[in-house]
C-alpha cells in the first residue's frame, strides 16, 4: 500500500534512490503496482479500418512505387492509440498489402511468421518453401518462422490481403533474423496443391514428418472449403451464446491452433444474433468477409462491414451483432498465451 510521507521523508528517501541510480539500482517499491497490474488494462483502444477509405489509399500507392521497390508494398493498420508502433494490438502487426498485375514481391524469409486473409484480386499467388498456391478471397494462407516466400500476380487485376505477423512477439525475445534471396521468386520443388493432398484431406504421410516443425504443414486454408464447412455446422448446431458458430483453423499434425505464435478462426453470425459479452486476453484482429457486423467494444458502438478490420485490445469487453449475415475472420496472440500459460476469458 502507498502511504503519503511528509516532505523530508520524501527527501532522503529521493536523496537515497539517488544513489542507486549510478549502481543501476531502482527500488521495486516505486513501481511495483505498474509491474503488476491487478487486471489487464491495454494500451491499445479498439479501431476499424474501413476498405472504402483504405483502398483508394493503398491503390495511390501502387501508382508511387513498385511492389519490389517496396520489398512489401503495405500500409500498415496502426493502432491510433501508438501512431508509429506498427501494431494493430499489443503483440501482432497488421497490415493492407498490395500487388499489381505483373509484380513480384521479392522472396525472403524471416523469423516472424506470417498469415495473409485475401480480400481482392483473383489470380494472385504466393510461393512459400518450394510450392505455390494461388489467393482467392477469404484463404487463409500461412508463410511458417524461416519459410522463403515471395508473392506475385500474373493475371490482370490488382491483388489485396490483409498480413497478420508476430513480428513484435519475436522482436520482445530479440531473436529475430532475415534473409533475402538472391533471385526475386523462388524455384517451385512442388506441384501446386501438394501439401493440402498430403496433410488436408485428414490424410497424412506414412512417416511423420512435420515440414515446417510447430507450423501446420498447410499453408493454404481455402475459403472455398473452410466457408462449407462453417456453414454446414451453422446449418445443423446451436450457436454458442459467446462465439455464435465459429470453427478454428488446426494444424492436422498436434490437434493444435495451426500457428505456434496466431490463432485463427472463422465465425459466422446469422442476421439478428447478437453474442453475449465475453472479454479475453488475446488482442483480436477480425476481418470481416461477408455481410455486416456491429461490435460494442468496451461501450462504444462501432460498425464493420465487407473487408472492414477491426482491432479488439486484450481485456475489453465484446459483444457482437450481425446486422446482416456474416462471416468474419479472427486472429490473435492466443496461440502463444496458451503455450504460455497466460490465457485467459471471462463469459457474461
Ligand atoms: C513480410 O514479409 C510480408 O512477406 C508482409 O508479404 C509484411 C511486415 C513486416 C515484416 C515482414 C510479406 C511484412 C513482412
Amino acid at each position: 500500500m502507498q502511504t503519503t510521507v511528509s516532505e523530508g521523508v520524501a527527501a532522503t528517501r529521493q536523496k537515497y534512490y539517488d544513489t542507486l541510480a549510478p549502481q543501476s539500482l531502482a527500488p521495486l517499491w516505486e513501481v511495483l503496482k505498474g509491474l503488476v497490474p491487478t487486471e489487464p488494462k491495454s494500451k491499445f483502444a479498439p479501431h476499424v479500418w474501413h476498405f472504402a477509405k483504405t483502398k483508394p489509399l493503398l491503390m495511390a500507392a501502387g501508382d508511387l512505387l513498385t511492389a519490389e521497390e517496396a520489398e512489401r508494398r503495405v500500409l500498415v493498420l496502426e493502432n491510433p492509440a501508438m501512431p508509429g508502433g506498427s501494431r494493430i494490438t499489443a503483440t501482432m502487426y497488421a497490415g493492407l498489402q498490395l500487388i499489381m498485375p505483373g509484380e513480384i514481391a521479392p522472396a525472403h524469409r524471416h523469423t516472424a511468421s506470417a498469415l495473409r486473409m485475401v480480400l481482392e484480386g483473383n489470380g494472385g499467388f504466393t510461393a512459400v518453401a518450394g510450392e505455390k498456391t494461388e489467393m482467392k478471397r477469404g484463404d487463409f494462407i500461412i508463410t511458417p518462422s524461416m519459410g522463403w516466400h515471395d508473392h506475385g500476380q500474373e493475371n490482370h487485376s490488382p491483388v489485396i490481403w490483409v498480413d497478420g505477423l508476430d513480428l513484435h512477439m519475436v522482436n520482445f525475445y530479440e531473436a529475430a533474423f532475415m534473409d533475402h534471396m538472391n533471385d526475386k521468386s523462388q524455384i517451385l520443388t512442388r506441384a501446386e496443391g501438394q501439401s493440402v493432398s498430403e496433410y488436408g484431406s485428414g490424410l497424412g504421410p506414412m512417416t511423420p514428418h512435420s515440414p515446417f516443425g510447430l507450423t501446420t504443414p498447410i499453408f493454404n486454408y481455402a475459403y472455398d472449403r473452410s466457408r462449407p464447412a462453417l456453414m454446414q455446422v451453422a446449418g445443423n448446431t446451436q450457436p454458442d451464446a459467446h462465439l455464435g458458430y465459429a470453427l478454428r483453423y488446426l494444424n492436422p499434425l498436434t490437434g493444435d491452433w495451426a500457428m505456434p505464435t496466431i490463432a485463427a478462426w472463422l465465425s459466422h453470425l446469422p442476421k439478428g444474433l447478437e453474442t453475449k459479452p465475453m472479454r479475453s486476453t488475446d488482442g483480436q484482429t477480425i476481418v470481416v468477409l461477408e455481410g455486416e457486423l456491429t461490435l460494442e467494444l468496451d461501450g462504444k458502438t462501432f460498425t464493420a462491414g465487407e473487408s472492414d478490420v477491426v482491432g479488439v485490445p486484450a481485456w475489453v469487453w465484446k459483444k457482437v451483432r450481425a446486422s446482416k449475415d456474416a462471416i468474419y475472420f479472427t486472429f490473435s496472440d492466443r496461440s502463444a498465451q496458451e503455450k504460455l500459460g497466460i490465457y485467459r476469458e471471462e463469459r457474461q
